[in-house]
């Protein structure tokens, strides 16, 4: 019995700042990701006075500017990947490689031809492109000459582009995303929107200016996708938690209501319906702020209506829960999105609650509110590997991990009916980690041998998960 499409997108995730490395050639220019210091910095807030643009010392003891050298090895990383059967792979640009300050008329040519080399090298394995056009990797330059996304010039910057990526590669390239995990601005608005305090943004209007600045963009890339191609198909990109209430008291149930709305749909509404959700309002004064103290334009109410996504891309790693009754405002504990620990849950090493079940939850609230395809863009679990004498890596708790999440995906396609595009678990190759800039913290099916400190020979090899998910996906899903 088939339990998957025929046409399911199996494959695997990763982003170009955390993998390429080559931070510096072939004129690229520099990118948030590469000023950025590992560690609790990455998740910087927009209060946070140790905030610092620094090319320091301390930053190049980590791995980033290296990554895991994919930039001279996709080849043999694409090899690998053709192994495993993958029918897809989800990667980004680096806009600083095509534009290295952003602002510039003329894109850099040899920018644009890397990933003709990576595209091409896909299309030679029957793996289909999925390109995200911004992961958490925007030109610095942006963000000292113009404020970072909460500036409306940025719209024009993106339009250009997003212009220049799908023109050039559409022929090769149907799945697109325009924005990686956009709703998690708030959580790391440097990385995510480019915003830092010593551009004076330290206020949720930011935060919800850029937000709209991106929407608009994020059209306007649907709008130029769509003429080149009307078959293309251009997703938007969230991080989804799963929330719980803590208990049935309505207070906690209440509170839980208006979390998902804040967190999980308050984005992906505008770029999936075309309009601000009706609790627009009220979530805005929440933090802070007012619909009035933004800057909108009637022209761009209409572009986000006429140009929605065409499916929704999510992340999904874990579930939050919510007590208002003991936990006010939901102080963070372990959870990326904060909440308080469910006891029903257990956490990965860096406190992540792992909950497969709330991701047949997710699949049914996102496809039966929006009624778009579905796609789960990234899902995995962050580990420390163990290298046994032998070489081998016997990551048996990734493999369960995934397994459980491919049975909640699974009873979400057959019995709930949910039209699920595909699969992509993140970091199919080990790579840097966006929260802590570390080596460690590893998510792959293919080994990269290289530490915190940068040191290591980056050669490749197959944990125990290898071989399993090349047998799911020879199977369609039916071998778990
Ligand atoms: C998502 C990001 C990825 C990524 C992943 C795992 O939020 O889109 O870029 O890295 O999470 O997170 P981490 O690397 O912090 O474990």
């Amino acid at each position: 019995m088939t339990q998957f499409p025929k046409h399911f997108l199996w494959g695997g995730a990763t982003a170009a700042n955390q993998l390429e490395g080559g931070f510096d050639r072939d004129g690229k220019g520099l990118s948030v990701a590469d000023v950025m210091p590992g560690g609790k910095i990455r998740m910087s807030t927009l209060s946070d006075p140790d905030f610092e643009w620094e090319m320091n010392e301390k930053m190049y003891r980590y791995p980033n500017h290296r990554g895991i050298d994919h930039y001279d090895r996709f080849q043999e990383d694409l090899a690998l990947f053709s192994e495993m059967g993958f029918k897809c792979y989800r990667f980004s640009i680096a806009w600083s490689r095509i534009f290295p300050n952003g602002d510039e008329q003329t894109p850099n040519e040899a920018g644009l031809a890397f990933y003709d080399r990576l595209i091409d090298t896909c299309v030679q394995y029957h793996i289909e492109p999925v390109i995200t056009i911004s992961h958490y990797e925007m030109p610095l330059g942006l963000v000292k000459n113009y404020g970072g996304w909460k500036n409306r010039a940025l719209i024009d910057f993106y339009e250009r582009y997003a212009k220049v990526v799908l023109t050039r590669y559409h022929d090769r390239v149907k799945y697109w995303m325009t924005f990686n995990e956009i709703n998690s601005a708030n959580e790391f608005p440097a990385l995510s929107q480019g915003l830092v305090p010593s551009n004076g943004a330290n206020d949720f209007t930011h935060i919800a200016q850029a937000w709209h600045n991106q929407f608009v963009a994020s059209s306007k890339a649907v709008k130029i996708g769509h003429e080149l191609d009307p078959d293309l198909k251009i997703g938007c990109m969230i991080i989804y938690a799963t929330s719980y209430a803590m208990d049935a008291n309505p207070i906690n149930q209440v509170a839980n209501l208006l979390q998902n709305q804040g967190f999980n749909y308050y984005c992906a509404d505008v770029q999936v319906r075309g309009k601000y959700p009706a609790f627009r309002d009220r979530f805005l004064k929440e933090h802070g702020t007012s619909w009035e103290k933004l800057d909108t334009t009637v022209e761009d109410l209409e572009l986000l209506s006429k140009y929605p996504v065409d499916y929704v891309g999510f992340s999904y790693y874990m579930s939050s829960c919510v007590d208002e009754v003991n936990d006010a405002g939901g102080a963070a504990r372990g959870n990326l999105v904060g909440g308080v620990k469910n006891p029903f849950l257990e956490s990965s090493d860096w406190g992540w609650q792992i909950d497969p079940d709330g991701l047949r939850i997710a699949l049914n609230e996102l496809y039966y509110r929006y009624q778009k395809p579905v796609f789960v863009v990234e899902n995995g679990l962050g580990a420390k590997d163990v290298v046994e004498v032998d070489g081998a890596i016997h990551d048996g708790y990734r493999i369960a991990y995934l397994r459980k999440h491919i049975e909640a995906m699974k009873l979400a396609v057959n019995e709930d009916g949910v039209d699920l595009m595909g699969y992509t678990p993140w970091g199919c190759i080990d790579l840097v980690s966006a929260s802590t800039g570390e080596m460690s913290k590893r998510y792959g099916f293919i080994y990269v041998d290289l530490d915190d400190a940068g040191n290591g020979t980056l050669d490749r090899s197959r944990k125990d998960s290898f071989e399993w998910y090349k047998k799911v996906i020879s199977t369609n899903g039916e071998v778990l």
